[in-house]
């Protein structure tokens, strides 16, 4: 079945480039039933919905799915590297518009000590701040079934870079799908993509929902000001009463609670470098 949008929604947000998104709740009109068409008549209120920088256009945001229970980022730390940076800022989105993120670590059989003990750390500061990490691999089959047990009944978003193992995951879980993932052999570190559109899945045996979504290089944040970017660091949000002036940055401030906890070991230095380069990227002439 193929449906086409109505005009009028084409103009309802002018600022997104994308005026229905995966994950939407439609009514629609069947047109055609022997050509399989339709006309989308409505567009229900969306539950939330984590959205992104546009990559061409800066001024312009991309929803990336719609009505979300949770979503799972998915990151390696080899092949392509995920940088804390990037699991940071897919965190914040996450906070601002309520979904409950996991982050899966995939690709666990190339993990060498190195990337044990980084992943230890990693493990240890999410933890902290209240983030679930899981560690997989679905090469050796380690991890599948911890994961598809959260899936029941939800519908999930998974996101990452390119490579990182988004559509093996799918594949994992339902073999008949056998969705195109990158060759073996293509591994060059370009990230080239090889889902090219967003895509919703139902689970074979309860009403949850799996979207699969092309790789990301970058992860731009959208709407969200300087003032209130430490309200989507957990860690942060639960101090920044105590702060001297409420409208403290967290940066250099007199009586700043942050940097008190940061002084004293109570938030993690990496996590504050994450805040302060995402404060710096935020252009705050749009607010
Ligand atoms: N060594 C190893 N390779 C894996 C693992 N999981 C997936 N891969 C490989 O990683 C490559 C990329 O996997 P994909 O599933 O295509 O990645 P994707 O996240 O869907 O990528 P895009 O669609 O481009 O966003 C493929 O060659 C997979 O076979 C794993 O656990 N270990
Ligand atoms: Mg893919
Ligand atoms: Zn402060």
């Amino acid at each position: 079945m193929s449906a086409r949008i109505k005009g009028i929604f084409k103009i309802d947000d002018i600022t997104s480039t994308n005026p229905l998104a995966v994950g939407d709740e439609v009514d629609v009109d069947i047109e055609s039933e022997s050509a399989n068409t339709a006309m989308i008549t409505h567009i229900y209120p969306r539950r939330n919905y984590i959205n992104r920088q546009s990559p061409a256009h800066k001024k312009q945001h991309h929803i990336v799915a719609a009505n979300l229970d949770q979503s799972l980022l998915f990151a390696t730390l080899k092949e392509p590297k995920t940088s804390q940076g990037f699991i940071d800022r897919f965190l914040v989105t996450c906070e601002a518009y309520h979904v409950p993120a996991i982050v899966v670590f995939n690709k666990a059989d190339l993990y060498r000590n190195k990337e044990m003990e980084k992943y230890g750390e990693l493990k240890a500061m999410y933890a902290a701040i209240g983030y679930r990490t899981i560690l997989i691999s679905l090469k050796n089959k380690e991890g599948i079934e911890e994961l598809q047990e959260l899936l029941k009944d939800k519908t999930t978003l998974l996101s990452g870079h390119s490579g990182v193992g988004k559509s093996s995951f799918i594949n994992a879980i339902f073999p008949e799908l056998q969705l195109k993932t990158q060759d073996v052999s293509g591994w060059s570190g370009k990230g080239l993509h090889t889902t090219t559109f967003a895509e919703m899945f139902d689970l074979p045996n309860d009403n949850g929902k799996v979207i699969d979504t092309p790789g990301m290089r970058e992860f731009g944040l959208v709407d969200i000001s300087r003032q209130e970017l430490s309200h989507y660091f957990p860690e942060m949000a639960r101090l920044i009463n105590d702060c001297q002036f409420n409208n403290c940055l967290h940066i250099n401030e007199p009586g700043c609670a942050v940097k008190k906890a940061l002084e004293e070991g109570a938030i993690n230095v990496e996590r504050y470098i994450s805040y302060f380069n995402i404060l710096d990227s935020i252009d705050d002439k749009n607010y």
